[in-house]
């Protein structure tokens, strides 16, 4: 038996995930962009970009017979209190503002177990011979855009992808797997005229 996506859905909010949503396995419509900017140089070190381009454009590549691929949103928003020993510059001289990202357990670490749980939990659920597989970031995976065609949120102008319940600070993780799921609706963007992530950016080049 094929879990439904509203079971899916269910474990996946149980193990402490925000938000989930569903879409297939063809590449993103802006796969083109992607390769148009590694053939720029842009991506400057980081080598594994242009390595993982290939499969970027064929998910099969990753998983022979991919058919869904379920993409889960986390937010990483802390209380403002948790800011204290960066910016409270009564009691400490300010040593340096930390991304808001990184003020937790490295996030690879921590969500690699609710990434195993639910991967088993859908293997237990369906009785043919499906395989699942997890990634969290360092993946061959166009992520915010398969996240966005799962309708999990839209991309900024500032390029990460923004959600109308969780706003801007979230990961990103998805399951590959030969189930054939449902595709969701894809979220449009929102953004209009709306500038304020670039003029919020830090590097203040925009
Ligand atoms: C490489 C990388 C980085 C690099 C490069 C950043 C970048 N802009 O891509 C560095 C190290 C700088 C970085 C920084 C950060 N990252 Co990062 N990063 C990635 C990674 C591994 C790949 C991203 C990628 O493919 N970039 C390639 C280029 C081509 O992307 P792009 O410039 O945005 O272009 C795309 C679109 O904008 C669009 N596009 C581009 N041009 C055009 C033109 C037209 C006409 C159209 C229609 C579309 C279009 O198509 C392109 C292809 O997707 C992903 C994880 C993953 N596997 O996807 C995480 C990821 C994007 N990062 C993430 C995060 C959280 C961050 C930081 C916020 C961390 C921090 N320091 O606080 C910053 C944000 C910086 C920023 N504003 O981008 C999250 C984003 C979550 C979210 N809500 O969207 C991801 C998804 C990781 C995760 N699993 O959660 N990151």
């Amino acid at each position: 038996m094929i879990p439904s996506k509203e079971q899916i859905r269910k474990i996946a909010l149980k193990l402490g995930f925000d938000a989930c949503g569903f879409t297939g396995a063809e590449s993103p419509d802006t796969y083109p962009n992607y390769v148009d900017w590694i053939n720029n140089e842009k991506h400057g070190r980081m080598e594994y970009l242009r390595r993982h381009s290939e499969k970027k454009g064929d998910m099969d590549k990753v998983l022979p017979g991919i058919k869904s691929v379920i993409s889960l949103a986390i937010s990483y928003q802390i209380p403002e209190a948790s800011n204290q020993s960066v910016a409270n510059k009564e009691s400490s001289p300010p040593r340096g503002l930390i991304a808001r990202y990184a003020r937790h357990e490295d996030y690879h670490d921590a969500l690699k177990k609710p990434l195993e749980d639910l991967c088993d939990q859908l293997t237990r659920l369906n009785d043919k011979d499906h395989r699942h597989l997890a990634y969290l970031d360092t993946g061959p995976i166009m992520e915010r855009d398969l996240a966005q065609r799962a309708g999990l949120g839209f991309a900024g102008k500032h390029t990460n992808l923004i959600s109308r319940s969780l706003g801007n600070w979230f990961f990103i993780a998805e399951i590959l797997t030969t189930l054939s799921l449902e595709p969701d609706e894809p979220e449009r963007n929102r953004c209009g005229t709306c500038t304020r992530c670039l003029q919020a950016c830090p590097n203040g080049r925009h």
